[in-house]
């Protein structure tokens, strides 16, 4: 979700030189906590306001023996599947069977950036991030973009991110995207804390990115730094085969080792990075730094900024829809 993935140059590594994102998410994540911690725990206070309703069918907790609800599901089908899923190995997922987000597993991030020290989350972004425009039902997390007015803003959508963190393993969410101009939807990932320094010295994984004008194909990314005060990224394009598209559901998983990342979809692999490094004030650290720490996991759908060149949706755009059937996160010892 970087702003310097405009400057694409992939599969190459490509590197960028400028001072000006150098808090881009180094602040984000504690601001964003303290930011946030007020909504989580009206969130929670709801929760237990309403008996209850929801709070013993989310799976989002370490796990030993989870077996998810999987019926099938007539009326949308498409969002929960009825074939029987291989599970070993999964330490943690969140199939979206409830009818609310889980206040504990997730927390909605609010405005525009401004919180987080960033101008429209420093990529230019259109959009007002609200916490109304996410919902679970049918099986299904559904993130809408609208077109709507609210602080000074042209657009909503919502972006969030989970309150456990992860270090290494395989980390898979299945996804159904609109193709609609000006949209850029992204599950993604970044630190949970920043012990290498400000972004992107301490790293951050985009498993999938999107251009909603361009659904036959998606892209990965891995941003890091080798210099001081420099961005650079390593990034290439999933091209779906002919027939389908992103407007499907599909599988974008990132295998996390020590010595590789690894991009799929559908389990295809489609890139791979196997060296990188990142640099403190004390000097170079070597790989697996900075993808040797705890990162949580984001979901989002942006309108407009830098990832598309600034391309807006049409006059006639109403809304548009970001599906999430799963998210799951497996220990790569014991997954397929
Ligand atoms: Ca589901």
């Amino acid at each position: 979700m970087a702003k310097i993935l405009l400057i694409r140059a992939y599969p190459k590594i490509h590197l960028w030189r400028g001072k000006s994102h150098a808090l881009k998410h180094r602040m984000p994540f504690t601001r964003a906590f303290f930011g946030n911690l007020g909504y989580a725990l009206i969130g929670i206070v709801f929760l237990l306001a309403a008996c209850t309703a929801d709070s013993g069918r989310s799976e989002q907790t370490t796990i030993e023996g989870l077996e998810p609800s999987l019926e099938p599901n007539p009326e949308q089908e498409n969002c929960k599947e009825s074939e029987d899923i291989a599970l070993e190995g999964l330490v943690w997922s969140d199939e979206f069977n409830g009818d609310s987000l889980d206040a504990r597993a997730w927390i909605c991030q609010i405005g525009t950036g401004e919180d987080n020290g960033l101008v429209q989350w420093g990529n230019e972004e259109l959009q007002y991030y609200r916490k109304e425009n996410v919902s679970v039902k049918d099986g299904c997390l559904s993130i809408k973009a609208k077109r709507e007015d609210f602080e000074k803003m042209t657009y909503t959508s919502s972006r969030l991110y989970t309150t456990a963190s992860f270090k290494y393993g395989k980390i898979v969410a299945k996804i159904k995207l609109p193709a609609v101009e000006g949209m850029w939807p992204a599950f993604w990932l970044l630190p949970r804390n920043s012990p290498y320094g400000n972004w992107p010295a301490s790293g951050e994984i985009d498993i999938m990115e999107n251009r909603g004008r361009v659904p036959g194909k998606t892209s990965g990314a891995a941003h890091y730094a080798r210099e001081l005060n420099t961005a650079e990224y390593f990034s290439d394009t999933y091209e779906f085969p002919s027939g389908t598209d992103a407007t499907e559901f599909h599988e974008y998983s990132l295998e996390w080792t020590p010595v590789s990342l690894k991009w799929m979809v559908d389990g295809n692999l489609y890139m791979q990075m196997d060296h990188w490094g990142t640099v403190t004030e004390d000097g170079a650290i070597p790989q697996p730094a900075p993808y040797d720490q705890e990162f949580y996991i984001l979901l989002n759908m942006a309108v407009g900024g830098h990832f598309d060149g600034y391309t807006e949706p049409d006059d006639d755009f109403t809304e548009a829809e970001m599906l999430v059937d799963y998210v799951r996160v497996f220990n790569l010892e014991t997954a397929d």
